[in-house]
This record gives structure tokens, sequence and C-alpha cells, in this order.
């Protein structure tokens, strides 16, 4: 079938075809529900039995903004791809394909609508106590199989080969690492910022870190990254964690991923500030968003050196001293693509609910000038990070500057 964009029937219609998904003469349900920047998403049930699935389509375009900006549908292929990759390593902590489809670039999936988007909780105010093991897991085990310590070096250039997705990757290269410092017209920012904003266009020594990270973001091909790991990617409950939508997988440097969790704790943190002054509360779910930053990275490298010591194919990974220096490296990457993602947050195109959603201008400025100053630091002061503490001190000194 040549591709055009499924009304909410013609989804239904589509999975009632599909072998094996729902019983022949159900009455199917269906919702859009998609809420993203790119794509369709139908939600589709069968009321009588409860069952259901998602059906994914790629439209030709950012939906964000319309059709004036095309968007390859190969996306979909990647994300599926990605997504089955990622099924083989952590089968609990992403969603089933059912069924993908290359014409109408759509992608047939378990439905998790019993979680929530994480986003969505942190802003509430919910606490995830298994998350930090979840997604450390999560990150050790895709990032790790698909590198060169734990995959054939047959295999691993095959997989560069896949999921070479340059469309989504100059989106990243242009809204994370470019646009955001200096005056170009995709930025959309707070007028309240604008003189902290245009500080940061005139910040050399900032602008050259940020530049050296693009360089790593363009040239270091270590493992088959998510590409998107914010926290509106990650659905939750009180125990279950589900990594979604990695469109924008490619191989690339390990950091970014951990990165992107990390900087997206600190966003909420930043925009606790939005709440209404009752300081204890404030102060106690901002502690637990710091112990979590602190989590993720421990859970993350203890168990992806763990898969080193015991997993690791690659020779040379075994000399002495090396995965000493990798990990070093690592949380330097991690925060200092952790700061990227921040700036480009408040400043750039596609802001997040943590910092949006503040509706009194002035209390927002405020949040925005405290992710602004963590953002910086941490891309600034990164080659002396040897421990996720020195992150949080990073943080907690920027809040009380
Ligand atoms: C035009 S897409 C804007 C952003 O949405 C995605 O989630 C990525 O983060 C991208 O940069
Ligand atoms: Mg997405």
């Amino acid at each position: 079938m040549a591709y055009r964009a499924l009304s909410e029937q013609e989804a239904v219609q589509y999975v009632k075809e599909l072998p094996g998904l729902f019983e022949a003469g159900a009455i199917l349900s269906s919702r859009e529900i998609g809420d993203g920047n790119l794509n369709l998403v139908f939600h589709i049930r069968d009321e009588a039995t409860g069952k259901s699935v998602i059906v994914k389509q790629a439209l030709p375009y950012a939906r964000v903004v319309g059709e004036s900006w095309p968007l390859t549908l190969d996306r979909a292929r990647i994300e599926s791809e990605a997504l089955r990759i990622q099924y083989k390593y952590v089968p609990d902590l992403v969603p089933q394909v059912y069924h993908y489809d290359q014409e109408l670039a759509l992608t047939v999936m378990e439905d998790l609508s019993d979680h929530i988007l994480m986003r969505k909780g942190l802003i509430e105010g919910r606490r995830y106590p298994n998350f930090a093991k979840q997604i450390g897991r999560f990150m050790a085990h895709t990032l790790f199989f698909t590198s060169d310590l734990g995959a054939h070096p047959y295999e691993k250039k095959a997989l560069v080969g896949t999921f070479l997705n340059p469309e989504l990757c100059k989106i990243t290269e242009d809204l994370v690492f470019t646009d955001p410092y200096e005056n170009a017209p995709t930025n959309s920012f707070n007028p309240l910022i604008r003189r902290e904003v245009e500080e940061i266009w005139k910040n050399k020594p900032l602008k050259l870190e940020i530049a050296k990270l693009k360089y790593d973001f363009l040239t270091r091909a270590e493992a088959l990254l998510h590409g998107d790991l914010h926290t509106g990617s990650i659905f939750v409950t009180e125990t279950s964690t589900k990594v979604i939508d990695p469109e924008f997988a490619y191989y690339g440097p390990i950091g970014f991923d951990i990165g992107a969790v990390i900087a997206n704790l600190l966003l909420n943190y930043a925009g606790q500030h939005g709440l209404e002054k009752d300081g204890g509360k404030r102060e106690s779910y901002r502690e637990y968003l710091l112990t979590t930053v602190e989590d993720v990275w421990n859970e993350f490298v203890s168990q992806f050196v763990q898969l080193w010591h015991k997993q690791a194919k690659e020779r040379s990974a075994h000399v002495e001293g090396l995965w000493q220096s990798y990990v070093k490296r690592l949380i330097q990457d991690t925060a200092g693509f952790a700061g990227c993602k921040i700036l480009r947050r408040v400043i750039g195109l596609a802001g997040v609910a943590d910092l949006n959603s503040i509706s009194d201008e002035k209390t927002r400025a405020e949040a925005e000038r405290l992710a602004l100053l963590i953002g910086q630091e941490l891309i600034l002061k990164r080659g002396g990070i040897e421990d996720s503490t020195d992150i949080t001190d990073i943080v907690r000194n920027a809040t009380t500057r």
C-alpha cells in the first residue's frame, strides 16, 4: 500500500487485517493520542477483551513545525529496528514490536497505557524507586552489547551502516549543538532571559567546549544510542520503566544517552522553582532528584563495568587500566552532553513542560536562569568530574549562587 497518513478508522482497519492480533469481528476503538514532536500515534482497543495495541506512524514532516519541515519516513524503520535490538538485550524495558510496515512507515507495538510519561510524573512530584536501577540496566546492556566491547567487529560495523540516520542526526546537530548558541531563527525562549541568553552567545570558551562536544557527536561511533533519551521517551509506573521512541538511534558517543537522562532530571530540578513556595517539600523533592542523578550514573557504571569484565570480546579491553580511563572519560562526556541538552531546552526549539508549565513568567525566568547556569557549569567544569557527586555538587553550588 503506497504511503498515506492514516485516519483513526483506517488504523483500525489496518490492525484488523494483521494476523494474530485481534479476533475476527472484534469491535475496535481508535484514538490518535500523539503529543510528541514528530508522529501520529493511534491507541487501538478491543473494548470487549480489553486488549490494545499502539500504531505509530511517521509523518513525512515534523509535526511540531508542520509541512514546511519535511522529514524522512525512514525513521520508522530506524525506530522499529532499534526497538527489536533493545528487546533482545532488555525485553522487560522496551515495548514489544508486533509488526513493521515499510511502505506506510508504521510500527504496531505493545500498548503501555498503564504507564505514564516520566516527565509528567516528575512534574506531579512523584517518585520512582526502581527507575535508576532499570534505566541503568537499559543503558548498560544496550550500549555495551552494541559497542566494540560487546559486539563482533563485523556485526558492529554492519550496525553502524544500518543506523546512519543522517536526517535525525542533523536535527540534533542543529537543535542541541548549534542553534541555541547563536541568534538562530529556530530559537524560542522567554524574553525575560534575553540578557542571559545573549551572554551565552558571546561566551567564547563555552562555545568552544560545545563545539568539541558536537565534534564528538559527529564522529565518535561508540555504540547504538537511543539518541533522544529524555523523560518524554520514558514510560514509568512505581515499579516499571519502559523506554520508547528510539527514532533518533544512531552510532554515537555513549555519554550522549546518559547525559540525556541526567539533563532531564535536572531540568525538572530547575523547574521545581515554579512550585508554591512550600520550601520543605521542594527541597526534599530536589534532593530526591539529585540522588536519582547519582544513582543513574552509579547503576549504569556498575552494570557496564561488570559486563566489561565478564563479557568483553575485544582483547584490548582487558589491558590494565583501560576500563578506569574509559569510565573517567565517560562521566566527563556525560556531564558535557547533559549541559548541552539542558541549554537547548531553555533556548532552542522544543522546550520542556518542566519549565514551560510554570505559568508566572518571572518565576519561569528564575527557573530557566538556574537551568542555564547548571548547563554551562556542567560543560565548562566537566574536565574535573570523576564521580557522580561531582555532578550533583555543581548543581547544588549553582542553586545557592
Ligand atoms: C523537530 S524535533 C524536536 C525535538 O524533538 C525530539 O524529541 C528531539 O529531541 C528533537 O530535537
Ligand atoms: Mg520522540
